[in-house]
């Protein structure tokens, strides 16, 4: 039987070994910060990323590289090898858990790591899983991985599910002060595991009744969004079709000190996290039979946004007599949100892809992100964006990156002859007034009646 009382000793007293398993942008952050605590043992499998850590390169502005280097050299040991796991007394799986082609759960990545640790799990040992799943993931998936080495989950050896809450670049909530949620097998590892997050962090840590309350808390903040950008998108739907501006319809209802909470239309929903989440508990809710319409719905309706803002493009060119085939369009952000350098479910992706298969050609500007896989291989931003513009016959503002302002975005379009503007983001707030006459501006969300 593993003990609450020693484990808890060993983490009152510093002992404990930590080992994390995965340093993406959830495990690096998580490794710096147990390891001003503890010995933390970082396991990467990819030798590059290893390579690129030792030589104190970090590649997420969350962890400096002072910080990096300082901890490399006293309680951080990176490795790429299993074995030096196998004397950690909590081992944290922070790993990727993305979608399948047929937009399934992936849990491969989950499989493999519980695979690893089985080999090398003993009594007394404690696993932790971060990274965002479906409830039942911990008991139905990561237990009976463990248990084939013939010990018993909550008396052997100890089970946790606590959900990663990193945000990426966001200044103000780092890993350290962003409030834990913990739920455990049972009482003893939700207690456990509560008491090693409250070691290291300043944020309260939350205990739940169980794994699964824990992991739809996480699940559930993400569909939250999701669902909530797709009743903006759908306002946004409405109202360009009643000559109303949904931007203004929001900023106007957020004057009601209670009871709403703005969320903004746009070209669609990209990230690691949001278009993802929904999915992985839709998959889990057709096993109870039951199909979550509504969480379905909304991930429809941003799936359009790329297709509506193609067909915002189409209606502009038409109105100065031209079509996307053989016209040039130059994408202002391929990243999939502000002041972010990710692409990943990007929906200028899609965008892309739309305008080559209509035979058009494409360019595009990103500050942060340097080019995007699409289905025509790779595009890359453009140095600078004069050049991205130039000889362009529109340009689709898809990204409100903090640089896009209207005066960097009006001395551009200036140099344009009769461009073709479609703003996603409301970045040009009264469209092409006092920037040019004979151009032509569209928006998600706005009036887009031709005079
Ligand atoms: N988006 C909209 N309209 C909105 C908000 C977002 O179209 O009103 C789009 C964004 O452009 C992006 C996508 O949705 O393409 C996701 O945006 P996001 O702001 O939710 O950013 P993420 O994907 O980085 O979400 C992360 C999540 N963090 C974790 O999962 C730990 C999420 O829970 C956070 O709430 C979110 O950051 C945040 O608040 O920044």
């Amino acid at each position: 039987m593993f003990s609450l009382e020693e484990l808890s000793k060993k983490i009152s007293d510093g002992s404990a070994k930590v080992g994390v398993i995965g340093l993406g942008y959830v495990g690096l952050p998580l490794a710096i910060l147990m390891s001003k605590r503890f010995k933390v043992v970082g396991f990467e499998k990819s030798k590059e990323i290893i390579e690129q850590l030792k030589n104190g390169k970090s590649p997420f502005t969350d962890v400096t590289e002072s910080l990096l280097t300082e901890r490399l050299g006293n309680t951080l040991l990176l490795s790429d090898n299993e074995k030096d796991l196998g004397d950690c007394d909590f081992l944290i799986i922070c790993v990727p858990t993305p979608l399948d082609y047929e937009k399934k759960p992936d849990l491969s990545y989950i499989k493999t790591a519980c695979r690893s640790i089985q080999t090398f799990l003993k009594k007394g040992q404690f696993v932790i899983l971060e990274s965002t799943s479906y409830p039942g993931t911990t008991e139905e998936i990561m237990i009976p991985l463990f248990e084939k080495s013939g010990l018993k989950a909550g008396e052997d050896f100890g089970v946790a599910y606590s959900p990663e809450r990193v945000d990426p670049g966001n200044k103000k909530f780092k890993v350290e002060n962003i409030p834990k949620v913990v739920g455990g097998i049972n009482e003893t590892c939700t207690e456990i595991a509560a008491k090693l997050y409250e070691s290291v962090l300043e944020a309260k840590v939350i205990r739940t009744r169980d794994c699964k309350t824990a992991e739809a808390a996480k699940i559930a903040e993400n569909i939250f969004r999701d669902v909530n950008i797709a009743l903006a998108n759908e306002l946004a739907l409405i109202f360009e079709r009643m000559g109303i501006n949904a931007w203004e319809v929001i900023d106007i209802a957020c004057t009601k000190p209670f009871g709403f909470m703005p969320f903004y239309p746009g070209a669609g929903v990209g990230g690691h996290c949001i278009p993802l989440d929904p999915l992985y508990l839709s998959y889990q809710a057709k096993k109870y039979e039951f199909i979550p319409r509504f969480i379905e719905l909304s991930g429809e309706i941003n799936d359009f946004m790329p297709i509506h803002t193609i067909n915002l493009l189409i209606e502009g060119l038409k109105r100065v007599n031209k079509k996307i085939t053989k016209s040039t369009i130059t994408i202002f952000g391929i990243a999939y949100k502000r002041d972010v350098k990710d692409t990943r479910e990007s929906p200028s992706r899609i965008i892309i892809e739309q305008i080559i298969s209509s035979g058009g050609n494409a360019k595009i500007f990103d500050p942060f992100a340097k080019e995007i896989e699409t289905k025509y291989g790779k595009y890359k931003s453009e140095k600078d964006a004069e050049q991205a513009v130039k000889n362009s016959d529109a340009i689709v503002i898809v990204v409100d990156h903090t640089i896009f302002t209207e005066e960097f975005l009006s001395n551009l379009i200036k140099t344009m002859d009769e461009p073709v503007i479609v703003d996603c983001k409301n970045v040009l707030k009264e469209g092409l007034k006092g920037i040019c006459e004979d151009g032509i501006y569209l928006g998600i969300g706005k009036p887009n009646h031709s005079e």
